[in-house]
């Protein structure tokens, strides 16, 4: 059965137990809502198109999220790929991730000039007994695997960008509070108003995680961590556990937000585990951004930190310590973007 709005609002006027709007799951009669693939931020709408080309013939989940968040990777925006922010010396440096339904998992840290740093964590995962290669040996693999050296230019964006932060030269994160990035590419009918603009904005990531039509789920990751971040910094995003984690007989999570306070909870794992021991997608997120919270006392207010999950039978939801975060959902050829609920 098509899982759609109005099959929401019936099931929810009878009062089912176990129904919730963030996806579609009835604990006395589990239905499986499936393909479907969720993804971080606004830019999660042409992602998931990308990821549903691929989940609506039949594909693996796997290939969804690589292919996914590749379309991310190839737009200019100021977080993910070589068009990204660079670090404070002026470099990109990306970190990507990506994980199977069977616990096969690759990553790339501190990668330059490579345009397609997910694609690089796939062949990690596939061809090396390896989960995690960084900088010049993450470099020299990609070369070994055919991908090509990209010139090391900055963007005219992050240019920009980064002769605007000289001016101050100071390392302060900001958290991500608007719904879409400055450089946007999304059409106009996708486009969030943009809420508590500060012009400060300075970090992103797509995150993408599917179910898909055999019943596995995927995952994967990528970005270029915080803008103006020092060199050879490393977020989540990249760690297997923290910024991502897929466990087949439960679900698969994915983070965005400052790395440091990801990390630090084994984030993306503990959503899982908050899942396997019967929370829902959402319920599951708010636990561990909760913890972030009582963590971070007073240094809460100055981070933001976000999950998204999927369990395996296709429910999902999301939970950000600040408000300003979204993530866009692909279900029966729908592709919408919804706002997160928040903690602040
Ligand atoms: C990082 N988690 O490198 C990434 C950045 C991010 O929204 O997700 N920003 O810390």
């Amino acid at each position: 059965m098509a899982i759609n709005r109005r099959n929401f609002i019936n099931l929810s006027s009878l009062g089912i137990a176990g129904f919730s709007l963030q996806g579609f799951i009835n604990t006395n009669q589990v239905k499986v809502q499936k393909p479907i693939v969720i993804a971080t931020w606004d830019a999660g709408i042409n992602a998931n198109k990308g990821a549903w080309e691929v989940l609506s013939k039949g594909g693996t989940a796997l290939d969804a999220v690589e292919k996914g968040v590749m379309v991310t990777e190839d737009e200019i925006s100021c977080c993910v790929g070589l068009g990204a922010n660079p670090d404070r010396d002026g470099h990109v440096t990306l970190d990507a991730s990506i994980m199977d339904h069977e616990f096969n998992c690759g990553s790339v840290a501190f990668l330059e000039k490579i345009k397609h740093p997910i694609s690089v964590a796939r062949k990690v995962m596939e061809k090396t007994p390896h989960v995690m290669l960084v900088g010049e040996g993450a470099q020299q693999f990609a070369l070994s695997q055919g991908f090509t050296l990209e010139s090391g230019n900055l963007s005219e964006t992050a240019d920009k960008a980064y002769k605007e932060w000289l001016k101050k030269s100071t390392y302060k994160p900001v958290i991500n509070v608007e719904r879409q990035s400055p450089t946007s590419q999304l059409e106009d009918k996708y486009k969030a108003p943009t809420r508590f603009a500060n012009g400060d904005w300075n970090h992103d990531t797509i995150g993408m995680v599917a179910l898909d039509i055999h019943g596995n789920l995927s995952g994967s990751c990528t970005t270029s961590g915080a803008g103006f971040k020092l060199r050879g910094r490393v977020g989540d995003s990249p760690i297997i556990g923290a910024g991502l984690y897929v466990d087949n007989e439960v679900g698969a999570v994915v983070a965005t937000g400052q790395g440091e306070d990801v990390i630090r909870v084994a984030g993306a794992s503990a959503v899982v585990e908050h899942m396997r021991q019967g929370k829902t997608p959402q319920e599951a997120c708010r636990l561990v951004v909760e913890k972030i919270k009582r963590i971070k006392k007073e240094k809460a207010n100055d981070i933001q930190v976000c999950f998204i999950a999927l369990n395996k039978n296709g429910a999902y939801g999301s939970y950000a310590l600040h408000d300003g975060f979204n993530f866009a959902v692909q279900s029966n050829d729908e592709n919408k973007l919804i706002n997160a609920p928040y903690n602040y």
